[in-house]
């Protein structure tokens, strides 16, 4: 059976971000057809972009998938779906964002599934914790991670409570 590596980058910045992550690593875990093979340490992030917002919860995963790039897109959807309507119905849209950032090289530009994340390259908050797991980590296009030049200024260890479980 084919099977690829990804990267997967989930963020909250609306209600008990920690709990969102978790739920995010739970699903991932309890999916089968995907095995986690690391989890950075929880980050405490600057918002980038948007409107004025609070400050982000963001990790990264690595994990290693029988299920392709589309089909872990659909399952980060339902993930996504289930946090919000379980949990957080009342906090709107925004309580658990994830991301697929690289899937074994693969290069896309479908609006609906682009490969790498159009935007992971230039993001402190995906890049810092991603070196944390995978320091020789190569980003399709754009050559190691560790030789990105980001902004990491505003990516931080979280101080509550630890790494997600
Ligand atoms: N999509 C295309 N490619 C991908 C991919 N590689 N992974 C499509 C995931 N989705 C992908 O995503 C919008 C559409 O992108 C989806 O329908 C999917 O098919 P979304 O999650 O619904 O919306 P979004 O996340 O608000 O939009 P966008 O443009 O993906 O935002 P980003 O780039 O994810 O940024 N600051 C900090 N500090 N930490 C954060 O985590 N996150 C964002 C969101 C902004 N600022 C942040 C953080
Ligand atoms: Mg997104």
């Amino acid at each position: 059976m084919p099977s690829w590596n990804a990267v997967i980058a989930v963020g909250a910045n609306l209600g008990d971000r920690r709990a969102a992550l978790q739920g995010a690593l739970d699903g991932l875990r309890a999916t089968p057809g995907i095995d986690v093979l690391a989890v950075s340490s929880l980050y405490e992030t600057d918002p980038v972009g948007g409107p004025e917002q609070p400050e982000y919860a963001n990790a990264v995963i690595r994990v290693r998938s029988t299920i392709s790039a589309r089909g872990l897109l659909d399952r980060a959807h339902e993930l996504e779906a289930d946090w919000e309507r379980t949990r957080q119905v009342r906090w709107g849209p925004r309580t658990l964002d994830i991301d697929i950032i690289d899937v074994d090289g693969q290069v896309s530009d479908d609006p609906e599934l682009t490969l790498p994340h159009p935007r992971a390259h230039e993001r402190g908050f995906v890049i810092v914790p991603w070196l944390e797991i995978e320091p020789e980590a190569v980003l399709a296009g754009h050559g190691p991670i560790s030789g990105l030049r980001i902004d990491a200024s505003g990516v931080r260890l979280s101080s509550d409570g630890g790494p997600l479980r």
